[in-house]
């Protein structure tokens, strides 16, 4: 088990669109692992593979209620096949720091992919659970949650975070 690194704006790395996986060995099993760990460190409710440094389709994602048990799933080449209705929630992002804004997105998905064990998968999801789906099959895309919102939102955003890169980088 390791806790991996996660990549933030603007590592390049985000605008790469991830590779399908053509076999399920074990270094992709120990990804997942490792991803779940560091998912569950962050703290975070998803994580792509992207956003570790490795353009791979695959994500990981936990949408329990703090009080109930861990509940994580493993979802490899996952593809939304539809989409309907609309929601606006308030989104984070681990690669986006210190940063929360409403996105609008389907209501309800519907996601194939194949699960840890390689065996064919359909996740329908309403609320958190469709954010989370399409904001990480985002990822995969190489789109942020900052590519879905307003011009002015994201230009004020990346003045903040080059600022915050600046300071960090001045005091080391
Ligand atoms: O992909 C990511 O960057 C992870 C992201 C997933 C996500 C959260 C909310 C809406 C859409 C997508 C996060 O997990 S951000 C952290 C977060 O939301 C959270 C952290 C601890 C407890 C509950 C939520
Ligand atoms: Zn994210």
């Amino acid at each position: 088990m390791a806790f991996l690194e996660i990549c933030t704006y603007p590592n390049p790395v985000l605008k790469k669109k991830a590779v399908p996986i053509t076999e399920i060995d074990d270094s992709v099993l120990q990804l997942a692992e490792d991803m779940i760990e560091t998912m569950y460190q962050a703290p975070g409710i998803g994580l792509a593979a992207n956003q570790v440094g490795r353009p791979l389709r695959l994500i990981v994602y936990d949408v329990t209620p703090k009080d109930q048990p861990r509940n994580p799933a493993v979802l490899i080449n996952p593809e939304i096949i539809s989409g309907e209705g609309s929601q606006s929630q308030e989104e984070g992002c681990l690669s986006v720091p210190e940063y929360y804004a409403e996105v609008k997105r389907h209501a309800r998905v519907t996601v194939r992919g194949l699960n840890d064990r390689g065996v064919p998968v359909e996740i329908c999801g309403e609320g958190l659970l469709a954010v989370v789906l399409q904001h990480e099959i985002d990822h995969l895309e190489g789109v942020l949650m900052l590519d879905r919102i307003s011009a002015l939102k994201r230009a004020l955003y990346k003045k903040r975070r080059q600022k915050q890169l600046k300071s960090d980088n001045d005091s080391h």
